[in-house]
């Protein structure tokens, strides 16, 4: 009798396990089920249910189903979700974290991971997990951003006023405008209707997230700017962490490491096949003179960043 209710209230709870857990993580991000972002959360999924023995179970919502990247960030300062996938919009909050948005801050992959492995990431984190009450549990590097549109645009000059989507970035917003778009803070998940109705003409983003958008079906040219070559974080909420024992703490880290070596393994793929498939999909790549976007965008982020931002990003470029 007592299996069988239990049995029942976990086929009812959607739980996967036959016994009610004892803590529920509900992860939220704005990518779709084939994008690697997710295949990384569903390993994290399985590394947690699995060496809690049940004791943790971890909802995944894809496509922004709890809400927008600033929503969910909300969300989970206010209890009602745990964890999410996020960067540089957490400039919001923690002024440090637009160093994950400074175009053209870092010169290849190595230069990247070196910030972020070292002193200059520990420095973000530290100011992260201060402001918004999130714990960044691991990152996962990201490719370039690049822009794409209905036009090529090689140069600056070709932008002449693009209405141009960029996601919650101060500082996105700061150095596109200096560069001669015109930028607009909108959620992930409405750029493809915008972009169909023509309410903007373009948007950035690495070609995981272009691809796995759709967005070859609403633009032509993928303008290859790169720039900004930069990481993100998967975050929990400190409260939603701490109230676990330092056990269930424990196999929440170690699954995390598991996420994102997994999640490296994918990235490697990916940039290996996302120029091709887009190619495949009508897409359009074009050389950009990127050294002219870095020098039209560097006074922008100079007179953008505060002393705090601005020493940060010398000590990028010292590395
Ligand atoms: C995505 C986000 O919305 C977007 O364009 O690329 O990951 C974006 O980078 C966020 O600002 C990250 O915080």
């Amino acid at each position: 009798q007592f299996v069988t209710g239990a049995l029942a209230s976990a086929v009812m709870l959607g739980s996967s396990s036959l016994w009610a857990a004892d803590y529920t993580l509900r992860f939220g991000h704005l990518a779709n089920e084939q994008n690697i972002w997710h295949q990384a959360a569903e390993k994290f999924k399985e590394e947690v249910e699995a060496n809690s023995e049940g004791r943790i179970e971890v909802l995944l919502f894809p496509n922004e189903q709890l809400g927008s990247e600033m929503d969910v960030i909300n969300s989970i300062q206010l209890g009602t979700a745990d964890m999410t996938i996020t960067g540089e919009s957490l400039q919001n909050w923690a002024p440090k974290a637009a160093m994950m948005a400074v175009p053209y801050a870092f010169r290849d992959s190595e230069h990247m991971r070196a910030a972020v492995n070292g002193e200059i990431g520990e420095e973000i984190e530290a100011q992260v997990i201060e402001r918004t009450n999130l714990v960044p549990l691991t990152w996962f590097e990201r490719g370039p951003r690049e822009l794409t549109a209905n036009r090529a645009i090689r140069t600056p000059d070709d932008l002449d006023g693009l209405r141009l989507r960029v996601p919650n970035v101060p500082l996105f917003v700061d150095t596109w405008e200096a560069m001669g778009a015109r930028p607009t803070p909108m959620a992930f998940s409405e750029v493809f209707t915008a972009l169909q109705q023509n309410t903007i003409e373009g948007q950035e983003n690495p070609l995981s997230l272009i691809e796995s958008a759709s967005l070859n079906e609403v633009q032509d040219y993928v303008n290859m700017t790169g720039h900004v070559r930069s990481w993100i974080y998967v975050v929990i909420g400190r409260n939603q962490l701490e109230r676990m024992p330092d056990d269930l703490q424990q196999v929440v880290r170690d699954a995390a490491e598991v996420m994102q070596a997994y999640e490296a393994d994918l990235f490697v793929e990916d940039q290996e096949r996302l120029e091709q498939a887009l190619t495949e999909r009508g897409m359009e790549f074009v050389e950009v003179d990127q050294e002219t976007f870095a020098e039209r965008a560097l006074p922008a982020v100079t007179e953008a960043l505060n002393d705090e931002q601005r020493a940060l990003f010398e000590a990028i470029q010292a590395l």
